[in-house]
């Protein structure tokens, strides 16, 4: 076995600085762009700002942090040998372990040493005349590449509230999604928390078992359905690893990259009691199993209220105070529309008696103080505040690399009304510059692996054919790139999804523009259309060489 190492990792900095390629980022996208590079004999450099790999999991290290996907799902295909090696412990994964899944990753396959550490790309300028990218950073060097590939993650810029007073308060605050490496010891202190999304949600209830005293500052309800996790025992994952390739190639045909057990009838056309015991099932099984009950739960209000209204059920046998739980049971979306979270004992922290939950809604927070959080109604004073306020999620990050494409036209500028490309891959007038789990692919609709590595794949394929036919550019046509968002507007309208203020849409973000931004197609049709326009010689986009690029890249 190879060692791990959890260690910050050296900052290296290259001497040479022509690439075929520059990576951003060293999460899950980023480590297997790099691998898959290099075994197509690609030169490339990733970037990132971290001090060490695990993207996502490098950052969110709060108290209770684990992935919703079982871990037996989250982790790489690509490398047999890699998955008989790493031994899962639990059905749901800690953020520490996965962390160290990345960390054994990068050591097994040598990635580090063309990663340069703690550093955050600023400019990313197409020079057409060149062919080339110029990606400058913080640290003030630059790197030129034929190609530019984005890995930096759908949920990776964090944002805070836009709450003044927060730089005069005199206890600490955090963010969930920047968490402190060393860890945060709430014992004996009084807290608020912000936000109850997945984050919220797992943190609060570590949190309130520290604590004296918790404030949870709730503006909206979410659904959130029992983890149920558990150790795996040696069988299960013997027996895992025994299927692993045919369980991958079947989880690659699904809609999600998981292999669930969809019901294919209407959630209308059974009786009630049926339809209670089939909720009750697969509650008792965990996870996102429940809304696979029935195939209309995510697609006609009525068939999701059934769903919704057994959630507000268990909401209520659970919490003892019925005040709070019709504060925690949600009316203002459908179930599903926003991410659903998956939870280890959340409803029933609020029958604890250190934990006050605050409806902003009726009682909003004015502003920050130095001693805490100044609601409309009064002052909650606090030692810390735990800001689990979500991401500008899915262009954020893209959008904070300071890209420019063909004669200077700014990608912040053309995504002006929300973002738009083909496939989720690329930008017409961006031409070279690929997005891995870009808008309009199915990404956080999925298991971010699966759609990670499908992404690679075919970026890589792409790579090999242009060097194969001598060609070094590609950009997707504006036509094709047209159709695909229409297409991807069109399937989000059959869906509830529009109906929620969910981060798919951007609305969590003021100003950012209300745009259905994941492809709700599933990851199985999706593959299968891009391994068609790639058998199709790449149809939608131009293939080209740039005569003053000189050889192939
Ligand atoms: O962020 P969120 P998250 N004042 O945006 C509230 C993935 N993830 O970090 O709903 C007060 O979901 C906001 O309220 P509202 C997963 O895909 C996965 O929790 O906008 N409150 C909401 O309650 C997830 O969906 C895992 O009204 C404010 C919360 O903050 C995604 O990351 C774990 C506010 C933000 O919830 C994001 O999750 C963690 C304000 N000004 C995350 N602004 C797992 O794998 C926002 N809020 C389990």
């Amino acid at each position: 076995m190879t060692a791990i190492s959890d260690a910050p990792a050296e900052i290296r900095r290259t001497s040479a600085k022509e690439f075929d390629c520059v990576v951003v980022g060293a999460g899950f996208a980023g480590m297997y762009m790099l691998h898959k590079l290099r075994e197509f004999g690609f030169s490339a450099i990733v970037v990132e700002a971290g001090t060490g790999v695990g993207g996502t999991w490098y950052w969110n290290r709060y108290p209770g942090a684990r992935c919703d996907v079982e871990s037996l799902d989250y982790q790489y295909s690509f490398s047999d040998e890699l998955q008989r090696e790493w031994n899962w412990s639990e059905r749901y994964a800690t953020q520490p372990e996965i962390l160290r899944y990345a960390n054994f990753v990068a050591d097994k396959f040598d990635l580090r040493r063309d990663m340069q550490f703690e550093t955050r790309v600023t400019s990313s300028v197409w020079d057409d005349a060149r062919a080339r990218w110029t990606v400058g950073t913080d640290r003030g060097d630059s790197h030129s590449a034929k190609f530019l590939i984005a890995g930096t993650g759908c949920l990776s810029a964090s944002r805070l509230p836009d709450y003044e007073g927060i730089d005069d308060f005199k206890g600490n605050w955090y963010h969930t999604g920047q968490w402190p490496h060393e860890g945060v010891d709430f014992t004996g202190r009084r807290v608020a928390v912000i936000g109850t999304g997945s984050s919220g949600i797992q943190s609060i209830p570590l949190i309130a078992e520290q604590a004296s005293q918790l404030f949870v500052f709730q503006r909206t309800p979410n659904f959130s359905l029992p983890a149920n996790n558990a150790a795996l025992t040696p069988e299960r994952v013997s027996d895992h690893k025994s299927n692993f390739q045919a369980i991958k190639a079947q989880a690659r045909q699904t809609a999600g990259g998981v292999i669930a057990n969809p019901n294919m009838t209407s959630a209308l056309e059974v009786d009630p009691a049926e339809r209670e015991s089939e909720f009750e099932t697969r509650w008792g099984q965990g996870g996102f199993q429940v809304i696979q009950a029935y195939a209309d739960l995510l697609v006609t209000n009525q068939a999701n209220e059934t769903i919704a209204e057994f959630v507000r059920n268990k909401i209520r046998q659970t919490v003892k105070d019925p005040k709070i739980a019709e504060a925690l049971a949600p009316r203002d979306h459908p179930l599903g529309t926003k991410r659903i979270c998956i939870d280890t004992n959340y409803y029933d922290t609020y029958n604890r008696d250190n934990v006050a939950l605050i409806n902003i809604r009726e009682n909003p927070i004015e502003r920050i103080i130095p001693t805490g959080v100044r609601t409309k109604e009064g002052d909650f004073e606090v030692d810390a505040i735990v800001f689990a306020t979500g991401f500008d999620a899915m262009t954020g990050a893209l959008l904070s690399m300071g890209i420019e494409g063909q004669a200077g036209v700014k990608l912040k500028d053309k995504w002006a009304a929300g973002p738009r490309t083909f496939l989720g891959l690329q930008a017409a007038g961006f031409p070279n510059l690929f997005t891995i789990t870009g808008p309009g692919s199915p990404s956080v609709l999925s298991n971010m692996i699966i759609s990670i590595e499908q992404h690679v794949e075919w970026i890589a394929d792409c790579l090999a054919y242009l060097r194969e036919h001598g060609l070094d550019t590609i950009e997707a046509n504006l036509d094709a790139e047209d159709a695909w968002v229409d297409h991807v507007n069109e399937l989000a309208d059959k869906t509830l999804y529009p109906q929620a203020n969910s981060w798919y849409l951007g609305a969590n973000v003021p100003g950012k523009p209300r745009v259905f931004m994941p492809y709700v197609g599933g990851v199985g049709a999706y593959a299968d259309r891009c391994r068609e326009i790639a058998a199709d010689g790449y149809e939608g986009f131009t293939l080209g060489t740039s005569a003053k690029a000189g050889a192939p890249a």
